[in-house]
C-alpha cells in the first residue's frame, strides 16, 4: 500500500518543482517518489540557509541516479527448468565515496522499490560520517523454497553480469532482504572467478574466515537497538523493563531482538509473511535461529515447538501493546490503522529497523501523539556503517575482534543519533528526528556536489 501522488502534502515552492519533475518523468514508482517527498518535505530550511545549493541544482541532480543497470538472469532449476529474472544495480550518487548497499532478492522487486532504497541510501550512508556513496541492487527472485544448488545458479548468473559494474574503488554490494552470507559467498566466488583476482573489499557481509568483519552479521539490528537507547537516554529512560514487539524474522529481526534482551527488555513478538507470533515470556532467540537461519522454516514453527506461544495467521504484530516498536520486515508495513492501535496501547519509541517500514500516514499519527520516531535512514544505519568497518578492514588487512568492533559501531550510532538530534535542534523542528537525520544528512551530501562542480 503506497499513497498516490496526489495524497501527498505539499511542499514548499523551492522543492514542488523538483518533486513534479520526478513524478513526471517516472510515474509508476510509488515507493520512489514517497522515499523523495519525505527528504523534500523535511530539507527546506537547509535551502533557506544555503541558497547557493539551488543555485548549483543540487537537488535536480540528487534524484537523477549517476547510473541504472538492468539485466537479464537467466538460470536452470533442478528439474532443468530454465528461468528469466530481472537484475538490478541503481548507482545513485558517489559523492561522498563508491556506490555502497545491499542486493535484495524478493518477489516484489522492481525498479520503484530500488530506486527508492537507493534514494535513502545516500542519505544513510552521509549519517554515517564515512566515506561512501549510494546504491542499491536486487533482482525479483525468490529464494524461498528454492535448493542450495538453485541460489548458486541464481547467484552465479546475477554476478556473471554484475561484476562489469562494481569493484572496491567502484561500488560495494551487500545483503538485503532474501541476500545474506550465503548468497554473498556465491556471489563473491564468481567475481573471483570471472575477474582472475581475490579482490576483497567487493562485497560486505562475508564470511568471517574469508574478509567479512566481526559484528556485521549483527550491526543492523544490534544498531537500531543503539539508536533507542539513545533517544531513551535523552529522557533519562532506558530499555530495561521495557516490552517490545519486533516485526520480521531475518536478519535485522534476530539481532534487535538480540540486543533488546542484552539490554533488559522484553521482545515479545517476531512474524513473517505468513503471520507472527507472540510468546509473553520473551522471544526464544535459539530457537528462532534454528527456525530461521538454519532450517529456513516459517514463523509458525516457533509457536508448534515453544510452549506458551500464540501464532496469529495473517495477523497484524502491531496489534501486540507494547513500550517500543521495531519494524524489521519491509517497506510500508507499518500503516494508519496500526500506529493508531500501537498509540492505543501506549507505545513511546518507534524505531525503523527495516526501510521505510512506516507510511507517511503513520509517521503523523506517532509525531502528533508525541511518540519518539527513528526514521530507517538514521536507526538502521549500523549495517552499512559496519560494512564501511569491513571495507576498511579489508583494505588495511587487519582483523578486529568483536568487542572492539561492536565498541566502534556503537559509537557510530550514537554519534548519527547526535547528527540527527542536534541538526533537528538547529532547524527549528527539536525532537524531530526525521527532520534532523534528512537535513543533516543532505548537508553533507549538498556540500560535496557544491564543492565537486557540476558533474
Ligand atoms: P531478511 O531477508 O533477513 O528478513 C526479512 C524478513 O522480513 C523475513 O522475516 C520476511 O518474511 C519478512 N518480509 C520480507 N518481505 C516481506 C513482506 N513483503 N511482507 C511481510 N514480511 C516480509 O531481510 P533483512 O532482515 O536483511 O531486512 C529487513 C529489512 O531491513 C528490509 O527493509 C531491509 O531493507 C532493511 N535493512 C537491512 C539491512 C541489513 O543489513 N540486512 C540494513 C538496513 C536495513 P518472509 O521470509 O516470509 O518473506
Ligand atoms: O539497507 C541497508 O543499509 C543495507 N541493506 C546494508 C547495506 C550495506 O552495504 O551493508
Amino acid at each position: 500500500m503506497n499513497p498516490t501522488t496526489s495524497e501527498f502534502h505539499p511542499l514548499a515552492p523551492s522543492v514542488q518543482s523538483v518533486f513534479d519533475t520526478v513524478t513526471a518523468r517516472d510515474p509508476h514508482e510509488p515507493e520512489f517518489h514517497q522515499a523523495v517527498h519525505e527528504v523534500l518535505h523535511s530539507i527546506a530550511p537547509v535551502l533557506e540557509k544555503h541558497p547557493e545549493f539551488v543555485e548549483a541544482g543540487v537537488l535536480e541532480r540528487l534524484v537523477e541516479p549517476e547510473r541504472q543497470v538492468m539485466f537479464r538472469v537467466p538460470w536452470i532449476d533442478d528439474a532443468g527448468r530454465l528461468h528469466v529474472n530481472r537484475g538490478y544495480r541503481i548507482q545513485f550518487s558517489s559523492a561522498l565515496g563508491p556506490y555502497k548497499g545491499g542486493l535484495r532478492f524478493h518477489p516484489s522487486v522492481n525498479l520503484s522499490i530500488i530506486k527508492f532504497l537507493g534514494f535513502e541510501q545516500i542519505f544513510k550512508n552521509a549519517l554515517t560520517g564515512q566515506g561512501i556513496g549510494g546504491g542499491k541492487g536486487g533482482a525479483d527472485f525468490d529464494p524461498h523454497g528454492k535448493s542450495d544448488a538453485e541460489v548458486m545458479r541464481f547467484c552465479q548468473s546475477f554476478m556473471n553480469e554484475l561484476f562489469r559494474h562494481i569493484g572496491e574503488q567502484t561500488d560495494v554490494p551487500a545483503g538485503d532482504i532474501g541476500v545474506g552470507s550465503r548468497e554473498i559467498g556465491y556471489m563473491f566466488g564468481m567475481y573471483r572467478k570471472i575477474t582472475n583476482r581475490h579482490e576483497t573489499g567487493v562485497l560486505t557481509g562475508k564470511g568471517i574466515g574469508w574478509g567479512g568483519a566481526q559484528v556485521r552479521t549483527e550491526a543492523t539490528g544490534y544498531g537500531a537497538v543503539f539508536f533507542a537507547q539513545e533517544m531513551l537516554a535523552v529522557h533519562g529512560e532506558s530499555l530495561e523493563g521495557k516490552r517490545v514487539a519486533v516485526s520480521g524474522s531475518g536478519n535485522v529481526a534476530i539481532y534487535a531482538i538480540e540486543k533488546a534482551t542484552q539490554l533488559g527488555a522484553r521482545a515479545v513478538t517476531a512474524s513473517d509473511s505468513s503471520g507472527y507470533v507472540v510468546d509473553e515470556s520473551g522471544i526464544d532467540l535459539a530457537l528462532l535461529r534454528q527456525i530461521k537461519e538454519v532450517e529456513r522454516g516459517r514463523i509458525v514453527e516457533y509457536a508448534r515447538r515453544r510452549p506458551g506461544a500464540r501464532f496469529i495467521e495473517g495477523g497484524s504484530v502491531w496489534e501486540t501493546p507494547v513500550d517500543v516498536a521495531i519494524p524489521a520486515a519491509t517497506q510500508n508495513e507499518l500503516d494508519f490503522d496500526s500506529a493508531e492501535t500501537l498509540v492505543g496501547n501506549g507505545v513511546r519509541v518507534v524505531v525503523e529497523g527495516a526501510n521505510m517500514p512506516t507510511t507517511p500516514e503513520a509517521v503523523e499519527i506517532f509525531q502528533r501523539a508525541g511518540v519518539l520516531f527513528a526514521p530507517g535512514k538514521a536507526a538502521n544505519a549500523g549495517g552499512v556503517a559496519t560494512s564501511a568497518l569491513e571495507m576498511s578492514q579489508n583494505a588495511s588487512r587487519q582483523r578486529w575482534g568483536f568487542a572492539e568492533s561492536e565498541q566502534r559501531l556503537r559509537d557510530i550510532m550514537a554519534d548519527v543519533h547526535h547528527a540527527s538530534f542536534y541538526a533537528a535542534e538547529r532547524f527549528d523542528a527539536p525532537g524531530d528526528y526525521v527532520v534532523g537525520a534528512n537535513c543533516a544528512a543532505f548537508e553533507r551530501v549538498a556540500s560535496a556536489m557544491l564543492a565537486q562542480g557540476v558533474i
